[in-house]
């Protein structure tokens, strides 16, 4: 299970005795480092940048860290271990041993959700690109670089399994991730979130937040695959996601303490006078947390999904911590609860259970989004301040599903589209708050400084101090 570092593609999959493969593999490389240097990181190429390398897969002691130019980072395809005799978890196929090729009645809908996969992975790093420009700290630069060089490392990792069992319209598939482009009109990127701009840190942290947390659960789901392959490929994507989702987690509860202490430093009691002390106000925090939830929600796809069913009957994508369920993995006869909209009232009902999945992904997903609220609001409470951060209501702002085409409050009330016209610059970042968190963006670049408007992390990376120069300039 080492990883060979000598060989052009580092891998743990015995790349070298597939020559064909790894042919297909060293002819996409020189494309792939053609998009990263025009559609990666804006600048900062000749940067050296304290990265973390995968050198082992087994859990712990996995990683490397060093100084680096990110186009001499070592991109390659880790799997995880296998697991002994694993057989399948759910579905028709349940007790089956797990499949190490793609049987033929699934090739195309397998290749889909991959494909589906394989493209948020380049979006986000296009949506990102930026953002190096205005680096609140080298601290943050290198966690900008950091999860955008593993969302490379994930495109690797849907290019091998597309390259390895799904022949030439693999191949084809996997240019296509190269040529669609996060906002672009003709070849957008597949999925709403990732077509979304992030156009400042504040917008960053609330995406690697809320929007590599759909990462989390939808990679969770698809390490259940019979297609042991696609399973062993998400199991370690996993292990890098949980950074991303730190990275999140911190950032906005560094922005919420500093909008905290410029309150109680000068004694405010409405929170939006925090701008006039460079701070971003706990109000507008709410709306980007309004804003960037709403758009990952609708990531989940519809409440009612026969797509969703198909997956999961056929094993191809199973449910969080499938194993861990305690129930037929069948769902022969199972029934769900999900929120239903007719004639202008909102009811819940109980659906076939295997009907309903997608919604009960989001209900996992919204259970753990709500822990970090409840951190944020731990520091807010510790400067006694009397402001609760919420999740807006699942109907708020959707784009997909039941609720996509009515209008809501955060709270969850239907209102009509002139309420919703009247109040939108309450409830979701305003062009004045965007203008206003921009104006805040300046490059802070030197080892010992923080931007204004976010308090420093409470430790560095890897051990190091937390002025430590992460990145360093050519
Ligand atoms: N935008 O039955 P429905 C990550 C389409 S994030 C646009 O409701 P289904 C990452 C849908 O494709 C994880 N279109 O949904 C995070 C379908 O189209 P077709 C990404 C949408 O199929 C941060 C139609 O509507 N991974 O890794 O059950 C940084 C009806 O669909 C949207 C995956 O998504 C949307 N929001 O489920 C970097 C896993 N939602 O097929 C990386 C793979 C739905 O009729 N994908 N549609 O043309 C899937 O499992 C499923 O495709 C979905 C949709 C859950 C996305
Ligand atoms: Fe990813
Ligand atoms: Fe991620």
């Amino acid at each position: 299970m080492s990883i060979d570092y000598n060989e052009r593609i580092p891998n743990n999959v015995n790349l070298s005795d597939n020559r064909r493969l790894q042919r297909a593999l060293e002819s996409w490389q020189p494309r792939y480092i053609d998009w990263w240097r025009e559609l990666g990181p804006d600048g900062y190429q000749e940067a050296e940048v304290y990265l973390r390398t995968a050198i082992s897969v087994e859990s712990g002691g996995w990683a490397h860290f060093d100084h680096v130019t990110m186009p001499d980072y070592r991109w390659g395809i880790f799997l995880a271990p296998p697991e002994k005799n694993r057989r399948i978890a759910f579905g028709d196929h349940r007790n089956d041993e797990a499949w190490q090729e793609v049987p033929g009645e699934y090739r195309s809908t397998l290749r889909r959700l991959i494909v589906t996969q394989g493209d948020t992975e380049p979006a986000s790093v296009e949506q990102q690109r930026l953002l190096g420009k205005t680096c609140p700290s080298l601290y943050d630069l290198r966690n900008l670089f950091q999860v955008n060089v593993e969302e490379g490392r994930h495109l690797w990792a849907m290019v091998y399994l597309l390259d390895a069992y799904f022949g030439r319209d693999g191949r084809a598939e996997a240019e296509e991730m190269l040529e669609r482009h996060s906002g672009d009109p003709d070849k957008p990127r597949i999925l709403g979130a990732f077509n979304e701009k992030t156009p400042d840190w504040l917008s960053f942290f609330m995406f690697t937040y809320f929007t590599d947390r759909d990462g989390k659960y939808q990679l969770a789901s698809l390490a259940e695959s019979a297609f042991d392959p696609l399973s062993r490929s998400c199991r370690f994507m996993l292990t890098e996601e949980a950074h991303h989702m730190f990275v999140g987690e911190t950032g906005v509860g560094r922005v919420v303490k500093r909008a905290c202490e410029i309150m109680r430093e000068h004694g405010l009691d409405d929170p939006e006078r925090v701008r006039d002390y460079g701070g971003i106000d706990l109000l507008t925090i709410q709306r980007y947390i309004n804003f960037h939830y709403s758009v990952s929600a609708d990531l989940f796809g519809s409440e009612q999904s026969t797509n969703a069913a198909t997956f999961y009957t056929t094993g191809l994508k199973g449910r969080f911590q499938e194993t861990k369920i305690d129930d037929d993995h069948c769902l022969a006869d199972a029934s769900y609860s999900v929120p239903t909209w007719d004639d202008g009232k909102r009811h819940h009902m109980n659906a076939p259970a295997l009907t309903v999945l997608n919604e009960r992904l989001r209900d996992d997903y919204r259970q753990d989004c709500q822990r970090g609220l409840d951190r944020w609001n731990k520091i807010i409470a510790e400067h006694e301040i009397d402001i609760t951060l919420i999740l807006p209501d699942t109907a708020f702002h959707r784009a997909i599903g039941i609720f996509a085409g009515a209008h809501f409050s955060p709270v969850g009330e239907p209102v009509d589209k002139a309420t919703w016209q009247a109040r939108q610059n309450e409830w979701l970042p305003s062009e004045v708050d965007h203008a206003y968190v921009g104006s805040l963006m300046h490059p802070v670049n030197e080892p010992n400084q923080m931007a204004g408007w976010l308090v420093p992390p409470s430790r560095g990376i890897n051990g190091m101090p937390v002025e430590y120069e992460y990145v360093r300039f050519a």
